[in-house]
């Protein structure tokens, strides 16, 4: 990232995405624009934040770039404004080298897995965090949690057998790892992973990427500065 600048002259503007002003998970990078941030850290693409209160997403400057009223968005010098963090990084990864195979197979095949981790895993994961969230009290949800832990198990197993002995998904690091890694990391300290060594050190693998470790770093430093104001 690059550092804030009161001015952006034309010949150097950047792509500016948004991302939370005061992240609930406390600079764990676990909200959604870190995806986007490592996507642009692994192209090589500068990018500016405008950091977000929840009250501003909720205004109609920002719902104007995300109907929900979410992060992140991508608003890019002329080039489209986006939101969604998958669409955002599949266009980065389309937009640049670095994220996809050249081989028009290949290239296929790693658009699949980005729609495997949003459409096939993080469901199952999103739902049982929700229980968590929104159930815990009620009467049902001791009988509810190994049906939804079962589900994810069912995913788990797949992916595991998978990587078990492959670096990544389908030959070399992808946007599809980057989206399943970043999915699996929803699961981060439960004890779901525990049984699926694959699948912690396919996670670890690709958090030591220094593209990673840049965009980690950028959303933790926004977490020190709220945390000191
Ligand atoms: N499908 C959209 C996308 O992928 O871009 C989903 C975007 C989304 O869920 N954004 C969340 C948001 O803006 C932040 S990332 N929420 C505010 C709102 O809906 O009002 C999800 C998230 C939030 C917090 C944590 N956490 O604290 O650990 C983790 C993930």
């Amino acid at each position: 990232m690059r550092p804030e600048s009161p001015e952006t002259h034309l010949a150097d503007a950047v792509p500016v995405i948004t991302a939370f002003e005061a992240s609930p998970d406390e600079g764990r990078g676990m909200a959604r624009d870190t995806k986007v941030r490592w996507a642009l850290e692994e192209v090589g693409q500068a990018y500016d934040v405008r950091l977000v209160s929840f009250a501003a997403m909720k205004q109609p400057a920002h719902l104007a770039l995300q109907p929900f009223g979410q992060i992140p968005t991508y608003e890019e010098p002329g080039g489209p404004v986006l939101f969604e963090s998958g669409a955002i990084v599949l266009h980065l990864a389309q937009r640049h080298a670095g994220l996809l195979p050249e081989d028009p197979d290949a290239r296929a095949r790693a658009v699949a897995w980005i729609f495997a981790a949003l459409n096939t895993v993080e469901p199952p994961i999103v739902e049982w965090e929700s229980a968590h969230l929104v159930e815990r009290d009620r009467p049902w949800f001791a009988d509810r949690l190994p049906i939804l832990e079962d589900r994810i198990h069912a995913r788990l197993r797949v992916l595991a057998a998978r990587l078990d002995g492959a670096d990544w998904l389908d030959g070399g690091f992808s946007a599809g790892d980057l989206m399943m890694v970043e999915t699996l990391y929803r699961l981060d300290g439960a004890p779901l992973l525990d049984t699926y060594p694959p699948l912690k050190a396919y996670i670890a693998r690709a958090h030591a990427r220094p593209a990673y470790r840049r965009a980690f770093a950028a959303q933790r430093a926004v977490f020190e500065v709220s945390k000191r104001g």
